[in-house]
């Protein structure tokens, strides 16, 4: 057994927080992160602290008993990889609420958006055994298309997808998109759990981006290539001469590589 600041996960995580720091999208307090512990990984810690039980309404069920790595309430994202002990901390997941096993030194708690965190978790391992991840930043360019955009899952998708071959690949089942809404309560929870139920990426309109994943990588991975489209979509919209990649180029990717994009979308 070991102390959790050695996991391998525990060091990705903070890892990820420097570097999405240093991409600009978790300015301040911005962002956070969460990732499902496996059975080998939580044979590993080392359970050095007293537990302290934390109550929580409307617990899902397929979490009961599952542990999650997540950062903390107000940590901030620059700073993270040298502070793990008091930014970065492992819960269980309990019936009525959660237990901190680890970490969270100086009184400090889980990410305010923990609620979300447990609702997006709980969409995803209902369709996807393999999901683990989900990570929140407040991606720059992707941020901005929220303003010159319509907020509508289709329209987004389809402006996405025809900016970089690749976005068709990487995320075929598309983004969804919220419109603003208050950050850290059940309503911005439910509605982000929601739109999880058919794709692995969620836009929250002039707030920032949520995508899932297997792995810390994956999860961070749907959000780079969609920024890269948005950030290829706002150097462009105001002076293309061109419509981007037709229908038709999609269908021929989507052929080539063997994917199947959501429906609707390719008219
Ligand atoms: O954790 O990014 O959405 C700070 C936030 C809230
Ligand atoms: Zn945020």
């Amino acid at each position: 057994m070991i102390k959790y600041t050695k996991i391998t996960a525990v060091k990705e995580l903070a890892d990820l927080t420097y570097t999405m720091w240093q991409m600009g999208w978790d300015e301040k307090n911005g962002g956070n992160i969460s990732y499902i512990l496996s059975q080998e990984e939580i044979k590993e810690i080392y359970k050095e602290q007293k537990p302290q039980f934390i109550e929580l309404k409307n617990i899902p069920n397929n979490l009961v008993g599952r542990y999650l790595i997540i950062t903390a309430s107000g940590s901030n994202f620059r700073l993270v990889k040298d502070t793990i002990e008091t930014t970065i901390g492992i819960i269980k997941i309990e019936q009525e609420g959660y237990t901190i096993i680890a970490g969270f030194e100086n009184n400090n708690k889980p990410t305010s958006e923990i609620y979300m965190h447990l609702l997006a978790h709980s969409a995803r391992l209902e369709i996807d055994p393999a999901h683990r991840v989900i990570v929140h930043n407040h991606a720059t360019e992707i941020s901005e298309m929220t303003f010159v955009h319509e907020l509508d899952d289709k329209t987004l998708t389809r402006s996405l997808w025809g900016m970089v071959t690749e976005c068709i690949i990487v995320f075929p089942d598309g983004v969804g998109v919220l419109p603003w809404m208050v950050c850290g309560n059940e309503e911005i929870g439910k509605a982000t759990a929601e739109k999880l139920k058919d794709c692995r990426i969620v836009i929250w309109a002039h707030h920032g981006i949520l995508a899932s994943g297997s792995s810390l990588n994956d999860a961070f991975g749907l959000i780079e290539t969609v920024n890269k489209a948005a950030k290829i979509y706002m150097n462009t919209f105001d002076k293309r001469i061109t419509k981007g990649i037709t229908n038709q180029q999609l269908l021929e990717v989507c052929d080539f590589f063997e994917v199947t994009p959501k429906s609707g979308i390719i008219e």
